[in-house]
């Protein structure tokens, strides 16, 4: 069970409060594949990821970006139950889509430097300390129907 302090709730629902799903989806799931190119092979039916250029201006790159930030609202607004909430959705990545789920974590790393980039300053290190709690249980429960 995860404790979260009042200025924990507040440091996450600030900050997801000024994320642009659209822009920051897209630009996280980008980074994964250009950074760990091997996470290519979950997406074969993406169309061309061959270059930098090519990632970053694929269509499909870009919804499944936005599909992915848009789970994470899920999270955000179930702290409490973050497990329960991605139970279903940790089945279809282990049983059904068999992402190695070492592969969450690199997902959650590349969002965090994004959101870095985006927010400079301030993103101070308070706020980073609490997202990266945040994201440690999402990549957790994203990985609990594994094991
Ligand atoms: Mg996953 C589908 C969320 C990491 C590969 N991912 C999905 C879907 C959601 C989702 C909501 C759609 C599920 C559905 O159709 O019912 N993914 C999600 C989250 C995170 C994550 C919240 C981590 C924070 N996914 C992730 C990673 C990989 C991956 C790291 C592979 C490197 N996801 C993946 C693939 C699909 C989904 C291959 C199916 C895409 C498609 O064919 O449209």
């Amino acid at each position: 069970m995860v404790c979260w302090s009042q200025s924990e709730r507040s440091a996450i629902a600030e900050l997801w409060d000024k994320i642009d799903v659209d822009e920051i989806g897209p630009q996280a799931l980008a980074r994964v594949l250009i950074v760990y190119p091997w996470t290519q092979r979950y997406f074969g039916n993406f169309g061309n990821l061959n270059s930098v250029a090519a990632i970053l201006g694929n269509r499909k790159v870009a919804a499944h970006g936005k599909v992915v930030l848009n789970a994470l609202n899920s999270a955000v607004q179930n702290l409490d139950s973050i497990k329960a909430t991605y139970s279903k959705l940790s089945q279809l990545h282990c049983e059904t889509l068999n992402v190695d789920p070492d592969n969450f974590r690199l997902l959650a790393d590349c969002l965090t430097i994004v959101i870095a980039t985006k927010f400079g300053a301030a993103f101070t290190p308070e706020i980073q300390a609490t997202w990266q709690k945040f994201l440690a249980v999402v990549v957790a429960a994203l990985s609990s129907r594994y094991f």
